[in-house]
């Protein structure tokens, strides 16, 4: 049985990848921080009783911020793969906490490859870093591939950037198998709430429900190349199980503004949405509700733009090429836009429906 390492294992990656390593019978620890509250709620189907005997799903107390924490962690369990996923993966965030950002995502990122060598583990583990499309940031070419220049915005995307070589270093000085999967966006119904696709579908739901009047947004056109999560973490796993290490665009190829990824969504509870206006006027309207259930009013205002959440530099175009990770890797996305959009919505209504009736249930009650 081969045993993995998940740092981030309670976001969204990690759940999808724990998921993906029970199934092919993988003994899987994962790596989470306290939080004051449980925060597990992505991997709780997954939990088994540590009591329970032939337990292979195992959680443990540790931060990226904690290096014998780690090297500890890395000794009592010594994985046959890594998978780094840990991270402060917000963009915008990223730009008030930057310091803490390089801390986690980039030397945390050496402490993982640093400890796997103090241990001696070099010639065992493998290590697949979460690297990121942001590292293109500016536009120098598009679409993006292993061999387009890097560019990087935010204090995030520095952070990644030194991530990534310090994986290259480390496979190149010391033989490790290290590698980086540089992942286009990718969401799902477990994706963080303040993402703006996650963001968006629960907006619709929400307004669909009568439950919220207005999405604020930031910038309407900025485009992305979205894909699924599920799709993505395994490519993950395929990275990890190449003869040789190298580095992997995983990407659809195809890529979508903001805005249309709002009309997407709408038109998934039968709302047609237009938008007009420039920058910060910009407004998205109501053109018509074709399901019973949803009947907003025509003309009515449904999305906004607040310039609180644009980004001091902003990342405006990415567009993947996996064509490297198609040919070397065989693999192949299941999900395309309309399906991981509608999957989102559906999530969403049926979360916010549910939380409706608790709420009158409540007030019953
Ligand atoms: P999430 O934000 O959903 O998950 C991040 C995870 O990292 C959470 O479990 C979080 O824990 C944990 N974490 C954050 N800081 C620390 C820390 N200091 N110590 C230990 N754990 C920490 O991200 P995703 O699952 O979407 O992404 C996974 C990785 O892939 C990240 O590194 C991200 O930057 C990268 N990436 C993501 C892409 C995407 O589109 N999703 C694309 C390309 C790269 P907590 O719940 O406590 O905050
Ligand atoms: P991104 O994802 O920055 O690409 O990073 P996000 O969903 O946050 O933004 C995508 C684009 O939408 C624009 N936008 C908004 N974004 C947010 N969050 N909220 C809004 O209200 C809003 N309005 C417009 C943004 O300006 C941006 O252009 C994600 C993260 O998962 C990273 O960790 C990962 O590395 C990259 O994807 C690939």
């Amino acid at each position: 049985m081969k045993t993995a390492l998940i740092t981030g294992v309670n976001g969204q990656d990690g759940a999808y990848l724990s998921e993906l390593l029970l199934e092919k019978g993988y003994l899987v620890h994962g790596v989470k921080r306290r939080a004051s509250l449980i925060n597990t709620e992505r991997i709780d189907h997954l939990y088994q009783d540590p009591h329970e005997s032939n337990v292979r799903f195992k959680l443990h107390y540790g931060d990226m911020t904690d290096s014998t924490n780690l090297i500890r962690i890395i000794q009592e369990t010594q994985p046959d793969e890594i998978y780094n996923l840990a991270a402060m993966s917000h963009v915008k965030v990223s730009f008030d906490t930057p310091e803490y950002t390089a801390n986690a995502d980039g030397i945390g990122t050496l402490r993982i490859l640093e400890a796997v060598r103090i241990l001696g583990l070099e010639k065992k583990t493998k290590i697949y870093q979460a690297s990121t499309s942001e590292l293109y940031g500016l536009v120098q070419a598009v679409p993006q591939s292993e061999t387009t220049p890097f560019y990087p915005r935010s204090p995030y995307a520095v952070a990644k950037l030194y991530g990534y070589w310090i994986t290259v270093n480390y496979r190149e000085a010391y033989g490790m198998y290290a590698c980086n999967g540089i992942l286009f966006n990718h969401e799902s119904p477990l994706r963080g709430e303040t993402f703006v696709t996650r963001k968006i579908t629960r907006a619709v739901a929400a307004i669909g429900l009568g439950m919220q009047k207005c999405l604020y947004l930031g910038n309407l056109n900025a485009e992305r190349d979205w894909g699924h999560a599920k799709d993505y973490v395994e490519a993950m796993w395929r990275i990890l199980q190449q003869e040789t290490p190298e580095d992997y665009v995983i990407a659809t190829g195809v890529t979508t503004r903001v805005r249309e990824f709002v009309k997407l969504a709408f038109a998934e509870i039968g709302v047609e949405v237009a938008f007009k206006g420039e920058g910060v006027e910009e407004k998205g309207y109501v053109v018509s509700s074709s399901n019973e259930e949803f009947q907003l009013e025509a003309g009515s205002c449904v999305v906004a733009v607040d310039p609180a959440y644009f980004r001091p530099t902003e990342v405006e175009l990415l567009i993947g090429d996996p064509t490297k990770s198609k040919t070397k890797l065989g693999w192949e996305p299941k999900y395309d836009l309309a399906m991981l959009v509608r999957e989102m919505v559906e999530k969403d209504v049926e979360v916010f429906r549910r939380s409706s009736k608790m709420q009158i249930e409540h007030l019953i009650g």
